[in-house]
């Protein structure tokens, strides 16, 4: 009889604790301005959905997207103080904080799409990632994401600097960005993100700068800005972090586990770029915006200065980068 009631105590005593351990389950915050169903929001969902199918529901990933974390200045600094612990954010706000690795945040500095690739994929995007996860931001770099090229978005269209001579235009929170488009003989504003759809509607701003799926997801357009004059001035990847405080906290196993389903999600956001950019192109037309051709040369020669200027802070790197393949 005690025997039986010992035999069974255990039993519930080990079913306590398997339910227990089973409940000890870890739900990492992440945040993204952009909707649920951009290519940045839908790798880090997936990215999620893989990570809770390997582990069996110990460890998953909720998504915070639309900026409902705050704008990436905000959910810049809630990841590095532990408050975010996955955050996908632009390179300019990092770059901004970070000056040393802000050199992709240089205007006309890559070629093309595939050129960015090559940077990033190789020494260079590897160095500058290690330099963010060993800098004093709190973060430890997990990948990069494709943003394309960012473009102007304006009410008139603009092909020659003199038709972008006094325009007030939003720009992202990063000085380069500010120096370029000073240079350009604009009057650029910082502002967050989702402060620009009001601010092209009250005209606290004239123009907006940014790549196809911003424009289109932002409803630019509907603010009154019909053209996406085709100056491609800057090609700013997004990097994807992790908050320090919690990775450290993390067993190496898990911590091996996040980076390589990270790098799955680098990779994947890759084609849904290209993807969504098309879908995008598609909507802003329906909309009535006009893709406008420009010849680029007069806005790469009024920027050298800003090449000129930020350019020696960077070493060799710019060099490097232009010598890259
Ligand atoms: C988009 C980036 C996003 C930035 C935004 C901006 O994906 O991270 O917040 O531009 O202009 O292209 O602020």
């Amino acid at each position: 009889m005690l025997k039986n009631k010992l035999v069974f105590s255990l039993i519930s005593l080990s079913l306590l604790m398997g339910s227990a351990t089973a409940m000890a389950k870890t739900v990492f915050i992440a945040s993204d301005v952009h909707p649920a169903d951009y290519p940045t929001t839908a790798a880090v969902i997936h990215m999620g959905e893989k990570l809770s199918q390997q582990t069996d529901g110990r460890l998953s990933i909720k998504m915070y997207p639309n900026g409902q974390m705050g704008d990436e200045g905000a959910t810049l600094e809630k990841t590095r103080a532990g408050a975010i612990d996955v955050l996908r954010v632009s390179m300019a706000p990092v770059g901004g904080i970070l000056p040393e690795v802000s050199v992709f945040n240089m205007p006309f500095v890559f070629r093309d799409a595939e050129h960015q690739h090559h940077v990033l994929d190789g020494k260079i995007g590897d160095g500058l990632a290690q330099k963010i996860t060993d800098s004093n931001l709190g973060l430890v770099f997990l990948g990069w994401m494709d943003a394309g090229s960012r473009s102007l978005i304006t009410r008139k269209p603009v092909t020659s600097l003199a038709d972008l001579s006094g325009v007030k235009i939003r720009l992202q929170n990063n000085p380069i960005g500010l120096d370029s488009f000073k240079a350009m003989g604009a009057n650029p504003v910082v502002l967050p993100v989702g402060d620009v759809f009001a601010s092209l509607q009250t005209g606290v701003i004239d123009a907006a700068e940014n790549n196809e799926p911003t424009f289109d997801t932002e409803n630019y357009a509907v603010a009154g800005t019909k053209y996406f004059d085709m100056t491609e001035h800057f090609m700013i990847p997004e990097v994807l972090a992790f908050s320090k405080k919690k990775w450290n906290k993390l067993s190496a196993d898990d911590q091996a586990l996040i980076m390589k389903l990270a790098k799955e999600a680098q990779a994947e956001e890759r084609v849904l770029w290209t993807q969504y950019v098309d879908k995008s192109v598609s909507k802003l037309q329906s909309q009535g915006v006009k893709f406008i051709k420009v010849d680029k040369q007069p806005f790469v020669e009024a920027t050298a200065p800003v090449r000129e200027k930020y350019g020696k802070q960077f070493g060799s790197l710019m060099q490097e980068i232009q010598d890259t393949q």
